[in-house]
C-alpha cells in the first residue's frame, strides 16, 4: 500500500487510547502570522510569601494553619468539589434526566516549602518526594472502599487556572470512574484481549523504533509527543516496564521518574524562555477492585501554548463542535522539544 506523506497532507490521526480522532493540517504551518509574539517579563517570587495560603506556617483561606512543613505536604482541600459522605436516595426522571450521587475526596499537594520553585527548578531529590507523596496518597485513597479512581494532577500557571503560584498539585479521588478513564480502560482492555500485550507497551516499542516523536528518556521512562497529540506541545510520559500505578514503582524507578519530570519541564520552560503553563496528570489503573490487566500507568501533559509565552491555542469553533485540529505535526513539535537544552534558562542566565 502506498503511504501518503504525513508532513504535507491534511489528515486525521487515530488515538488508540480513547478511540477518538484528531485532524492535522501540516500545510497551514506555512501561513503568515501577524499576531504578537512577545516575551513575558521575568517574574521573581520570594522563597516564602507571607500572604500565600500554601506556604509553611501560613493561615489558609479555610482558616486552617499550615504546619512549618519542610518537604512535600498534603492537606484536605478546604473547598473540596467532592465529599466522602454517602448520599442516600436517587434522582432519576426516566431515560433522559439521569443523575447519580458521587462521593469523593479532594486533597492539595504542596510540592515543596519553597514558594519560588516549580518542578523544573526543584532538585531531583525534591521531585522524588513529590513522586513518593503521589504513590502514598494513591495507596491511602485506594484503601477506602468507596473510591474507584484516584486522579493526580497539576494545573500549572495562571493561564491554566492555577489559583496560586506556589508549586502545587491536586488529587481528586472519586467514587465513579470518570469519562476519560472509561474510554482508556475500554480501549486498553480490548487491545489486550486481542493482542495479548498491553496497548501502551506495543505503542512504546513503535515509538522507540521510529525515534521521531521522542523528547527525552532514561533507564525507566520515555517522554514523547504522542502520534495523536491534540495540543501543540502535548507529551506523554510512559514507563518502560508494564506497571499500572504509582505505588508499584520501585525506588530506582521513582528516582528515574523525578529525573524525567525535571528534564521534561526544563525543556518546556526553555521553549519560550518563560514558565510554561500546562495541565498534567497521571492515568493510573482504576481502584475499583477489578484487575484491569491491560492498564499501563502514564502521564499526560496538556500545555496550551502555541507560538510564544502569550499566544495560546484555543479549542473553539470546529474543534469544540466537531473534532480537535492541529497545524504543527507531532513530529515537528517533538523535534523542537528534543533540540532544547536541559539546563534551565534562568540557571543558564545566572552563569
Ligand atoms: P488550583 O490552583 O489548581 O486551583 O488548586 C488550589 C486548590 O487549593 C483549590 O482547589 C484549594 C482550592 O480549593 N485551597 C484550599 O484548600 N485552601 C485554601 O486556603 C486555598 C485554596
Ligand atoms: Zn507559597
Amino acid at each position: 500500500m502506498e503511504h501518503f506523506n504525513l508532513a504535507d497532507h491534511p489528515h486525521r490521526r487515530h488515538n488508540p487510547l480513547t478511540g477518538e480522532w484528531v485532524m492535522v493540517s501540516p500545510h497551514r504551518t506555512k501561513r503568515p502570522w501577524q499576531g504578537q509574539v512577545e516575551k513575558l517579563p521575568s517574574e521573581t517570587r520570594p522563597r516564602h510569601d507571607p500572604l500565600c495560603y500554601l506556604c509553611p506556617g501560613n493561615t489558609r483561606a479555610g482558616r486552617a494553619v499550615n504546619p512549618p512543613y519542610e518537604q512535600t505536604f498534603v492537606f484536605e482541600n478546604d473547598f473540596a468539589a467532592l465529599m466522602p459522605a454517602p448520599v442516600a436516595g436517587e434522582f432519576s426522571q426516566g431515560e433522559l434526566l439521569r443523575a447519580e450521587p458521587v462521593q469523593g475526596i479532594c486533597r492539595v499537594v504542596c510540592f515543596s516549602p519553597r514558594h519560588d520553585l516549580a518542578l523544573p527548578e526543584m532538585s531531583v531529590a525534591e521531585i522524588r518526594q513529590v513522586v513518593d507523596a503521589w504513590a502514598e496518597q494513591t495507596l491511602d485513597l485506594d484503601a477506602k472502599p468507596f473510591i474507584r479512581y484516584v486522579q493526580i494532577f497539576e494545573n500549572c500557571g495562571a493561564m491554566m487556572g492555577a489559583s496560586n503560584p506556589h508549586p502545587h498539585g491536586q488529587i481528586w479521588a472519586t467514587g465513579a470512574i470518570p469519562n476519560e478513564l472509561r474510554k482508556e480502560e475500554k480501549q486498553q482492555e480490548a487491545y489486550l484481549a486481542l493482542h495479548k500485550t498491553p496497548l501502551l507497551m506495543d505503542y512504546l516499542k513503535l515509538e522507540l523504533a521510529a525515534g521521531e516523536r521522542l523528547v527525552c528518556a532514561n533507564s525507566s521512562w520515555v517522554a514523547l509527543v504522542p502520534f495523536w497529540a491534540v495540543w501543540p506541545f502535548e507529551t506523554m510520559v510512559l514507563p518502560r516496564r508494564p506497571v499500572g500505578s504509582l505505588p508499584e514503582l520501585a525506588a530506582q524507578e521513582r528516582d528515574a521518574l523525578a529525573d524525567i519530570l525535571k528534564r521534561l519541564t526544563i525543556r518546556y520552560d526553555n521553549l519560550f524562555e518563560a514558565p510554561f503553563p500546562y495541565s498534567m496528570g497521571w492515568h493510573q489503573r482504576p481502584t475499583d477492585g477489578e484487575a484491569h490487566p491491560g492498564w499501563i500507568l502514564h502521564a499526560h501533559f496538556y500545555p496550551p501554548l502555541l507560538r510564544s509565552a502569550t499566544v495560546r491555542k484555543f479549542m473553539v469553533g470546529f474543534e469544540l463542535l466537531s473534532e480537535p485540529q492541529r497545524d504543527i505535526p507531532a513530529e515537528l513539535a517533538a523535534a523542537r522539544l528534543a533540540a532544547l537544552s536541559e539546563t534551565h534558562y534562568r540557571q543558564a542566565a545566572d552563569r
